[in-house]
């Protein structure tokens, strides 16, 4: 008996050590996520233009705060890297419910499609979120967003998952047939959609809320001659710093023939 007695604070010790570990390893589980893209309108040869950092436009604090997005984190940094194309907005989403956004976080892509935490090389850490399988979804504030094709194991490792080397590597939604999840450029290499100035998960010429429009009546104010320079906003389509409708790489002229390949009635829908 009193052998048993003897024991049992030890076998209490090492029970509450037990769950203290369990604890402190909840506390710390945490994602860190590698995925790589393209967004359309910044893409020259097989990577992306830096030319909106280099002019000093990209904002200190994350954009994606209005809507559709509506993201209200607090990412913001005291200068932007280098290397830097621009801000996107990551979320984790339900592996089975895969409209359920479970945690969001805005981050960097690099010109190499590389998406980054704020430092400007560190993966994009998630630090509450507990490893596990979820889809990945990248939105832009003029670019169609996408996500993984089927539910990816996330955990500390960061293990990459690219969605520029195949159109299978994006969910392709059965119920839109006028187009594919990602462009593709044609070269091995896939980019999201540009040219949604309007925000409606669509790129279009015609009809309600199109991004002609977005960007002629809009961005213009109807006077296509006019040209916003050194600008950061969303009727830049080809992200070279200027809204023009007019002249040398006008964004007019991505949207159509770039996005639309001229078809005016097009609409390319975003898949996510
Ligand atoms: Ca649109
Ligand atoms: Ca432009």
């Amino acid at each position: 008996m009193s052998i048993f007695l003897k024991h049992k604070p030890t076998l209490r010790f090492v029970g509450c050590t037990l769950l203290l570990l369990l604890f402190c390893g909840g506390m710390h589980a945490q994602i860190n996520l590698s995925v790589k893209v393209l967004l359309q309108g910044a893409v020259s040869g097989t990577s992306m233009t830096t030319t909106l950092n280099s002019l000093g436009l990209i904002p200190l604090a994350q954009p994606y705060n209005k809507a559709p997005f509506n993201y209200s984190g607090s990412e913001s940094v005291a200068s932007i890297p280098a290397g830097v194309t621009d801000w996107v907005l990551v979320e984790l989403r339900d592996k089975t419910t895969p409209s359920t956004v479970i945690a969001s976080r805005a981050a960097f892509v690099m010109g190499d499609g590389t998406v980054v935490d704020l430092d400007g090389t560190s993966p994009v850490s998630f630090a509450t979120v507990a490893p596990g399988d979820y889809h990945v979804a990248i939105r832009h504030r003029n670019h169609l967003g996408i996500r993984t094709a089927t539910p990816q194991a996330l955990n500390s490792a960061a293990t990459l998952y690219d969605f520029t080397n195949a159109q299978a590597q994006a969910y392709q939604n059965p119920s839109i047939t006028t187009n594919a999840a990602m462009k593709d450029l044609g070269n091995g290499l896939f980019a999201m959609w540009g040219g949604d100035g309007s925000r409606n998960a669509k790129t279009s010429y015609s009809g309600v809320s199109n991004d002609e429009s977005y960007l002629s009546s809009g961005a213009l104010g109807g006077v296509l001659t006019t040209v916003l320079s050194s600008v950061y906003h969303n009727a830049d389509y080809n992200m070279n710093g200027t809204v023009s409708y007019n002249g040398v790489n006008n964004d007019e002229s991505f949207l159509t023939p770039g996005v639309l390949g001229s078809v005016l009635t097009l609409i390319i829908s975003q898949h996510l």
